[in-house]
C-alpha cells in the first residue's frame, strides 16, 4: 500500500482544520449578540464644555444639579441597548467615584456634599434595569503625579481593582490607548491589567485597539468594513498605533478572534456641549449606523453624553427610541418563516445547517413577495467561515441576480433593489472551511428608514 498518498491527505485535513478553527470564547459570543450598547461620557469636560481636560480643573466644578442615572437606563431599555459602559476616569483623571488612591474625584466636589458615586448609582441602575454594565478607565491620567514613571501602573492596578471589586458583575472594560507626551519613557502594562480583570472578573470582555476580547474598528464613526472579519493576527501590533485599515476588516487568516466594536458619538463630540445640540444623529442615520456595524459583523457602542444637569438629552433620547422603532419595523417579518426548516428562522445562532461551497440552496416562498433587506448568519461557535456569496431570485421567467457579497459572520444586513419575486436562491462561491448557516432572512424595509 502506498503511504504518500494517504499521509498528504492526513496533512491536507490538519491543516484545513487548523486554519479554519478560530473560535470565539463563550464570552465574545454573549457579547456580540447584544448587538447594540452605549457608551457614556460624563466627568469635568462636561462642565468646562472640552473634550480633554488637562487634569487641572477644581473638583468643585463637578455638580450635576439633577442627575438620575435611571433616566439613563430607561432610555438604554426602551430603545433596545443591553449595556452601559461609563467613563469612570477620562484623560483628566478625575474620578467618578470614591476612590482611595486619589483625591481627584467626586469626593471632593459640591455634588451630594461629597459624598455621591457615579459608577455606584450607574452600575445599581443597570442592575434593576437588566442591563449589563462596563467602564472605561482612561490609562492616560493627566491629573496623577506618578504619571510617566513606572510607580503608575501600579496606581491604575489600584484603581481598576476598585472598579472591579466593588460594583458587581463588570461586563465589559474599556483600555484607551491614549497616552500623555510626558510618558514617553513609560510603558502601560496591559498585560498586568487584563490578568487582574480575568481574575477579579473573568466574564468581562476587554477592549482595546487589538483587543484580547474585542478590538477597535480602526474609525470613531461607527462603521467596519464591508468586508470585515472577527479574525486578526496581533503579533507585531501595538495599542496606540494599529493600523486601522486592517482593524476595520480583519484577516481571513488572523490568528486570535477579536471581533471589531464600532464606537461613535450620536453628537459631534464625546462630551456635552450645548453648542453640538444641532449635531445630534436623526433616528435614520442612526439606523444606517446599525447596518453599517451590526450588520457587518460588528457591534454598535454609540455615546450619549449625559448634560450638565447629568441627564441624557431629550433629542438623543428621542433619536434612540425612534431608530429602534424602524429597526423593529423593518425587521417584524421574516419572509423566509415557514418556508423552510425552522433552523434558519429561530433567530438561534447555535442552530444551522451545512451549506457546500458552489451549490445552490434555494428558497420558494410560495407566493409573490416584496423584498429589499437581505440577512444572513453564520453559527459563529463555529467559527467564521463565508468569504463571498451571491443571491438571485426568479422573476418569473429567469434567475436574475440579487446581490453579491463578502462575509457574513455573526451577522450581514444587505440593503438591494426593491424586488418582487417567489423563490430566490443562495450560492456561497468562497468559504474557509465547513459553512454552517444559523439564519437567512428576507423582508421589505419600513417606509421610515
Ligand atoms: C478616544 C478618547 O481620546 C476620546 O476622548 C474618547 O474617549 C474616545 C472613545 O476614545 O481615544
Amino acid at each position: 500500500m502506498k503511504l504518500y498518498p494517504i499521509l498528504a491527505f492526513l496533512f491536507f485535513l490538519i491543516t484545513l482544520k487548523s486554519s479554519s478553527q478560530v473560535l470565539p470564547s463563550t464570552r465574545q459570543i454573549q457579547w456580540q449578540k447584544m448587538e447594540t450598547t452605549l457608551f457614556a461620557h460624563f466627568t469635568v469636560n462636561t462642565f468646562t464644555d472640552k473634550e480633554w481636560g488637562d487634569g487641572t480643573e477644581s473638583p468643585s466644578i463637578f455638580n450635576p444639579t439633577n442627575f438620575d442615572a435611571h433616566q439613563w437606563t430607561k432610555a438604554a431599555k426602551d430603545a433596545g441597548f443591553k449595556m452601559i459602559i461609563l467613563t469612570a476616569k477620562h484623560h483628566d483623571g478625575f474620578c467618578l467615584w470614591q476612590s482611595k488612591f486619589t483625591n481627584h474625584s467626586v469626593k471632593n466636589s459640591p455634588w451630594k456634599n461629597g459624598k455621591g458615586d457615579v459608577v455606584k448609582e450607574v452600575s445599581d441602575a443597570c442592575r434593576e434595569a437588566g442591563l449589563k454594565f462596563g467602564v472605561y478607565l482612561s490609562p492616560w491620567d493627566r491629573h496623577e503625579a506618578s504619571y510617566g514613571t513606572d510607580a503608575y501602573n501600579n496606581h491604575y492596578k489600584n484603581q481598576l481593582r476598585e472598579l472591579l471589586t466593588n460594583y458587581g458583575k463588570i461586563s465589559e472594560v474599556w483600555f484607551d490607548g491614549a497616552k500623555g507626551e510626558n510618558a514617553k519613557n513609560m510603558s502601560y502594562d496591559f498585560q498586568g491589567y487584563w490578568d487582574i480583570v480575568r481574575q477579579l472578573q473573568p466574564n468581562a470582555v476587554m477592549f482595546s485597539d487589538i483587543g484580547p476580547d474585542v478590538r477597535w474598528v480602526g474609525n470613531e464613526s461607527g462603521f467596519a468594513g464591508e468586508t470585515c472579519w472577527s479574525t486578526i493576527t496581533t503579533d507585531g501590533m501595538a495599542i496606540g498605533n494599529a493600523d486601522s485599515k486592517y482593524l476595520n476588516t480583519g484577516d481571513a487568516n488572523g490568528k486570535s478572534w477579536i471581533t471589531p466594536e464600532c464606537d461613535v458619538s450620536i453628537r459631534k463630540g464625546w462630551f456635552f456641549h450645548k453648542s453640538e445640540n444641532n449635531t445630534v444623529k436623526t433616528p435614520k442615520e442612526l439606523v444606517e449606523l446599525y447596518y453599517k456595524s451590526v450588520g457587518r459583523n460588528g457591534l454598535f457602542l454609540l455615546n450619549i453624553p449625559p448634560n450638565k444637569t447629568g441627564l441624557f438629552e431629550e433629542t438623543d433620547v428621542n433619536s434612540i427610541k425612534e431608530m429602534r422603532s424602524i429597526l423593529n419595523e423593518t425587521f417584524k417579518t421574516n419572509l423566509a418563516k415557514n418556508k423552510t426548516t425552522n433552523l434558519l428562522t429561530d433567530k438561534k445562532i447555535e442552530t444551522s445547517i451545512h451549506l457546500k461551497i458552489g451549490q445552490f440552496w434555494e428558497l420558494n416562498f410560495k407566493q409573490n413577495v416584496k423584498i429589499d433587506r437581505v440577512l444572513l448568519q453564520e453559527n459563529i461557535t463555529k467559527g467564521q467561515m463565508i468569504e463571498s456569496f451571491s443571491i438571485q431570485y426568479w422573476d418569473g421567467s429567469k434567475w436574475q441576480n440579487l446581490c453579491d457579497a463578502t462575509t457574513v459572520g455573526y451577522k450581514k444586513l444587505l440593503k438591494t433593489n426593491l424586488i418582487e419575486t417567489s423563490k430566490i436562491r443562495l450560492k456561497i462561491n468562497k468559504a474557509k472551511g465547513v459553512i454552517n448557516l444559523a439564519e437567512i432572512g428576507f423582508y421589505k424595509a419600513s417606509g421610515k428608514e
